[in-house]
């Protein structure tokens, strides 16, 4: 990988070569391929697809799916099994609310995580409550992990679904899924992928993990924003309803009846997100290019770099010193994170700081809330600098109070 190279594509990091970009795990900046792409489909095209009997909107219609085909491939799906959203809050709800309020009744039990973006965990925390279900929580180890034997001890005949996290937002810990997916399926139930954090930094494999629904996000992937992806396993999706209804999913509407397209059309309703899924797929070829493998190899190369420097300054709380991708979790002592934040805006350095969305794991900790840095394929070395260097100012400037 020519990082120098990568980091070309990028017009944020054309335009502001001193910034450290360490936002990557809210969105990811926009390569010029994935810009254009999108222009294109504005400047050259601009028409809707599916309905319009004229050249034009024969070729969007064209682009339009073909990105469907290349973002299935992607993730080694089948074209039916990707449903466009406006991103992975939308496709977990999509499954909440279509297959779990269809298909968990009372006395039925639903496992989530501690580790859960509030997207992943409150559908069905609602769909428990609506319907009578039971949700249960795997406990986490001292660090913060899920494991499989504590996946084991949540687990029962009652489970219908497990609604979890591939990798955390916060501790950045890669969930043991793939023997989680299998236990799940042994006693029966299906298993709501939350891919958000996974899908941009390492190779997924909807076949090979076997999990029955993947929900990520465009905008993480170098894609635009308001695009997303469902994918679900062509036979669930056949049997679940639609929960929203109107333009380009009906099929035959009637006074007294109305039907639907097939799968995936039926979740689709309204104008598409033409060119999302356009920009999403450009974004999807830009990153298999690089390597999803380099990717996360270099992604944790530079975590571990940057821990270990981190760990050099006395008074800083590191949460997950031992995570195997490119997110960082800390406090400096005494420091609130917001407060550190904005220290780091004046280094040029991009953070977060707060409950990321994931107040569960946050109470875990016991704090209020984390400074969160996390590192993409075009972060490097300098940019761990500059980083550590506002730990430090941040440090100094609250030592004073
Ligand atoms: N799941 C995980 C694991 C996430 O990290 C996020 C967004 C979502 C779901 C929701 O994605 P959205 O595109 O629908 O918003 N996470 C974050 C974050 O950590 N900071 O900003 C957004």
């Amino acid at each position: 990988m020519d990082i120098l190279k990568l980091r070309n594509d990028f017009p944020v990091l054309r335009e502001n070569k001193e910034l450290a970009y360490l936002d990557n795990a809210a969105m990811a900046l926009k390569p010029d391929c994935v810009i254009n792409a999108v222009n294109n489909y504005y400047e050259h095209y601009g028409v809707n697809v599916h309905r319009g009997v004229y050249q034009l909107s024969y070729e969007a219609t064209d682009m339009y799916e073909e990105a469907r085909n290349t973002i299935a491939s992607f993730i080694n799906a089948s074209f039916e099994e990707v449903v466009f959203t406006r991103g992975a809050s939308q496709s977990l709800n999509l499954v909440a609310s279509s297959y779990g309020l269809h298909n968990i009744n009372p006395g039925d039990e639903v496992i989530t995580t501690e580790l859960e973006h509030h997207s992943s965990n409150m559908p069905w925390f609602n769909v428990c409550k609506v319907k009578g279900a039971t949700l249960k929580y795997v406990p986490l180890d001292s660090e913060g992990r899920i494991t499989v034997d504590a996946f084991k001890s949540v687990l029962s005949n009652k489970t219908k679904v497990v609604a979890i996290t591939y990798v955390s937002n916060v501790m950045g810990y890669v969930t043991p899924i793939k023997e989680i997916i299998k236990l799940a399926h042994e006693v029966g139930a299906i298993v709501s992928l939350d891919g958000a954090q996974a899908v941009p930094h390492m190779n997924v494999d909807v076949k090979d993990l076997d999990c029955d629904f993947l929900s990520f996000s465009g905008h993480k992937l170098c894609g635009p924003t308001g695009i997303g992806v469902l994918y679900g396993k062509k036979e669930l999706l056949d049997n679940m309803e639609p929960i929203e209804f109107g333009g380009d999913m009906a099929d035959t509407v009637t006074k007294t009846s109305q039907t639907y397209k097939a799968t995936p059309y039926k979740f689709e309703a309204g104008t598409p997100i033409i060119a999302g899924a356009i920009g999403l797929a450009e974004a999807c070829k830009y990153l298999k290019n690089i390597g999803l493998d380099n990717i996360a190899k270099y992604e944790k190369s530079l975590r571990d770099k940057a821990v270990s420097l981190l760990k050099e300054i006395d008074g800083v709380t590191i949460y997950n010193p031992n995570a195997e991708t490119g997110i960082i979790a800390f406090n400096i002592d005494g420091v609130h994170p917001h407060d550190a934040a904005s220290v780091f805006d004046d280094h040029k350095v991009c953070i977060r700081a707060g409950h990321h969305c994931a107040q569960l794991i946050t109470a875990w900790l016991n704090t209020i809330g984390t400074v969160r840095a996390s590192f993409y394929f075009y972060n490097t070395e300098e940019d761990i600098k500059k980083f550590i260097e506002g730990v430090k100012a941040a440090k100094d400037f609250f030592s004073q109070f």
